[in-house]
């Protein structure tokens, strides 16, 4: 009976079939989109449907919360550390707090020497208002000494020093395990242009070279460190957190690890650690 169907211009039934059909189709990728974008709000808000009241995102360690304004935000430090982008998790008690303080610390020096960051004022022991930024999507990473995936992937012993400092960019992804980036990769994906990414090479040396000198005074070598930025009234501005949590620094007499290692690589003694670099900052001078 098809086979004996004549199309005809004046005819429309083919036309009222072609019209379901596509409205069969719309109807179906609406369906999916609200799904995804249900999922995606369960995924970030941390698994239940119910999402807390003016929650974000709920990150790996810290919440992000919105303020009634478009322009600032509050972010919440928790003791939730993970390792291997959430392969290995727990909750260490006093870490959020411990870390919410240097980070204040940090940025707030960092504003003293000229670098403008999301930091606006801290609001109780884990909590701190920000400027809201639209973050960037990669990580840029500082290394000083061989350390970390460096040592692993390049097979340099840790410790070894550079001969000139390493700025690498990775994508911020757990899913794909933060892979790094050449120069022409983030170009070629439209994350940031090649003057950008000028500026933020720049912004990330000038920042070693302040936080290098301050944990030398404070008895401690800057091994390397990660970074984000983000865009705040169309400028780059440093955002996150810089904290045990990011960076490596070690005992300048001992060796001994003062960071996340001590999670990651079962040391022992986390919080013991961080407590030691912010008790060490509080009595640097230059602060
Ligand atoms: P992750 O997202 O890797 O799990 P966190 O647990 O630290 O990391 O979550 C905090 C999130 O907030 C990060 O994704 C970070 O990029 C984002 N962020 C940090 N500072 C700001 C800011 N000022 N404005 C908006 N987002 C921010
Ligand atoms: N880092 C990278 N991704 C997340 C974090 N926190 C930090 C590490 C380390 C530096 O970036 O804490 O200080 C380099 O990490 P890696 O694993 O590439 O050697
Ligand atoms: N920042 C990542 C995580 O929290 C990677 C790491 O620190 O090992 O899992």
């Amino acid at each position: 009976m098809l086979c004996r169907y004549k199309f005809a211009w004046d005819d429309e039934r083919p036309f009222l079939f072609l019209k379901l059909l596509m409205s069969l189709m719309l109807t179906h990728s609406a369906v999916k989109r609200r799904i995804s974008s249900e999922k995606r709000l369960k995924l970030e808000a941390g698994g239940g449907f119910r999402m807390e009241k003016g929650l974000l995102y709920r990150g790996k360690s810290k919440s992000v919360y919105a303020e009634d304004d478009d322009y600032t935000c509050i972010l919440e430090y928790r003791d939730s550390t993970t390792a291997g982008n959430g392969a290995k998790k727990a909750e260490l008690d006093g870490k959020g707090a411990l870390n919410a303080e240097i980070s204040s610390v940090l940025y707030q020096y960092l504003e003293q020497n000229g670098i403008e960051t999301h930091f606006i004022k801290k609001l109780d022991d884990t909590r701190i208002l920000a400027k809201k930024v639209d973050i960037i999507n990669v990580e840029v990473i500082v290394r000083n000494i061989a350390a970390g995936s460096f040592s692993k992937k390049y097979g340099v012993p840790e410790g070894r020093p550079l001969k000139n400092t390493v700025v690498e960019f990775s994508l911020k992804s757990d899913q794909l395990g933060d892979p790094m980036m050449n120069e022409s990769q983030v170009t070629a994906l439209g994350i940031a242009s090649q003057e950008e990414l000028e500026v933020l090479k720049k912004t990330a040396l000038r920042i070693n070279t302040l936080l290098a000198s301050l944990f030398d005074e404070c008895g401690m070598v800057l091994v390397d460190f990660k970074l984000e930025f983000g865009i705040y009234d169309g400028r780059f501005i440093l955002a996150d957190e810089i904290s045990p949590d990011s960076c490596r620094f070690w005992d300048k007499a001992t060796g001994s690890k003062l960071d996340k290692d001590r999670f990651r690589q079962d040391l022992g003694d986390v919080i013991g650690a961080y407590r030691e670099v912010l008790r060490r900052l509080r009595n640097a001078q230059q602060l």
